[in-house]
């Protein structure tokens, strides 16, 4: 029977419609064809080796205790308390699995009192390395005599108000501003140059085999890092407009190669510039910190840290050492010099840096929190691969 020819266009239309549609539903996406430029791809996904250039790696020269080894003049450094014993113990276990029991680098441990006998004990059984114990002298720990007490108690309820964290420990305060302008003056470190931060419950989840302190000296590295974030301003509404008030003084310190447009982006958080006073917030978080103490030991850091101790937003507000220690690299420093260790597994709560490498175990490769997920805002790596790089 012959189909009349109206209908037998209708039904070619109705095939090629079916046809269309089956091609609209299967097509291969658009990011196979033609790649999405994502700038926020977190690099951390892309497969991670070691950094290039000569390593130097474990041998008997790195053996414990010898006389002519191949350790430089550095040492993992932590100060913590006796009370934080168990939480010491488990960094340095990661640390010493990962990456130290390779290279038998000192500890040297910091406290405002005296280390108990159970601490000295189970910190020394925990590594083949040296371990020394240090008292810090009352005059780098104790309040500065022109810190006004009733400020202080006055300045603490605005803190507290804006939800600061800590702004009512003075002990924390006294952390931050030794942290930020002390420990590299402490007499047991006058013969060391380099030192990697360490602190309780922290946790490393990649294995490192090359000496890190010697990646630094060889590439003329002054500052390692993992973690980048913001701040919050709140807790530091006076520290731009301070060092901008320091730099009007001291124009000859600023680095033509520094990482000024990362201290004072606005585009990314418009919000905490404002509130910052025009500091992005963002800093290296310096839980974790690899460094060459020659940098805090400079004139320029020293006067810069003397004009910020004055201030009083150590205690007056809450200024860590974190945005102190990245305000000044990022102004004095050439940001060439600073390296980001995205080989170092790493974790200090609520925040990670895990890398995609067959060496790591124990972290979720580019997941950068465990926390709720509105943390993940608080990531400043982004702004730091744009405007220095991963180098
Ligand atoms: N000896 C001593 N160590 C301290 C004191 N306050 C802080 N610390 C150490 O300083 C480091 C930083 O203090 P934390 O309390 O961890 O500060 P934080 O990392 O900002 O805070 P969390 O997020 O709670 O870890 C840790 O290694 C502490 O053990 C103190 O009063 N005395
Ligand atoms: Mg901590």
């Amino acid at each position: 029977m012959a189909i009349a020819r109206p209908v037998r266009a209708l039904g070619v239309a109705a095939i090629l419609m079916w046809c269309f549609f089956l091609y609209q539903i299967f097509k291969p996406s658009t990011s196979l064809s033609q790649p999405e430029i994502n700038t926020d791809s977190d690099p951390n996904l892309d497969p991670t080796g070691e950094p290039e250039g000569l390593l130097h790696r474990a041998s008997e020269l790195y053996a414990p205790g010898i006389s002519n080894s191949a350790r430089i003049n550095a040492t993992l450094l932590a100060l913590v308390r006796n009370e934080e014993i168990d939480g010491m113990l488990q960094a340095m276990h990661d640390l010493e699995r990962t990456w130290n029991h390779k290279f038998n680098y000192p500890w040297t441990f910091f406290n405002d009192v005296p280390f108990s006998e159970e601490f000295k004990r189970k910190t020394s059984a925990a590594t083949k390395a040296q371990c020394n114990y240090e008292i810090i002298p009352k005059e780098h720990w104790e309040t500065p005599s022109w810190i006004n007490n009733d400020i202080y108690e006055e300045s603490v309820k605005i803190l507290q108000e804006n939800e600061i964290q800590y702004a009512d420990k003075i002990s924390y305060h006294k952390m931050c501003r030794w942290n930020s302008g002390m420990f590299y003056k402490h007499p047991a470190l006058a013969h060391t140059q380099y030192y990697w931060r360490v602190e309780p419950k922290v946790h490393f989840f990649c294995d490192v085999d090359y000496d890190v302190f010697r990646f630094m000296q060889d590439n003329n590295k002054t500052y390692g890092f993992t973690i980048n974030l913001y701040d919050a301003p709140a807790s530091i509404p006076t520290l731009w407009p301070e060092t901008l008030k320091f730099m009007a003084d001291h124009p000859e310190y600023l680095h033509e190669n520094g990482a000024m447009a990362w201290l004072t982006d606005g585009i990314r958080r418009p919000e905490h510039n404002r509130k910052a006073n025009g500091y992005s917030t963002c800093h290296f978080w310096s839980n974790f910190e690899i460094a060459d103490m020659s940098f805090w030991r400079s004139k320029a850091y020293e006067d810069y840290f003397n004009h910020l101790d004055r201030a009083g937003g150590f205690y007056y507000e809450r200024w860590g050492d974190a945005p102190v220690h990245s305000i000044a690299l990022g102004l004095f420093e050439d940001k060439h010099r600073i390296h980001w260790f995205r080989d170092i597994g790493y974790q200090h709560i609520p925040y990670f840096n895990c890398p995609n490498s067959p060496k790591c175990k124990g972290c979720v490769t580019g997941r950068f929190t465990d926390g709720e997920s509105w943390l993940n805002k608080e990531d400043c790596r982004p702004n730091w691969f744009k405007y220095v790089g991963m180098g």
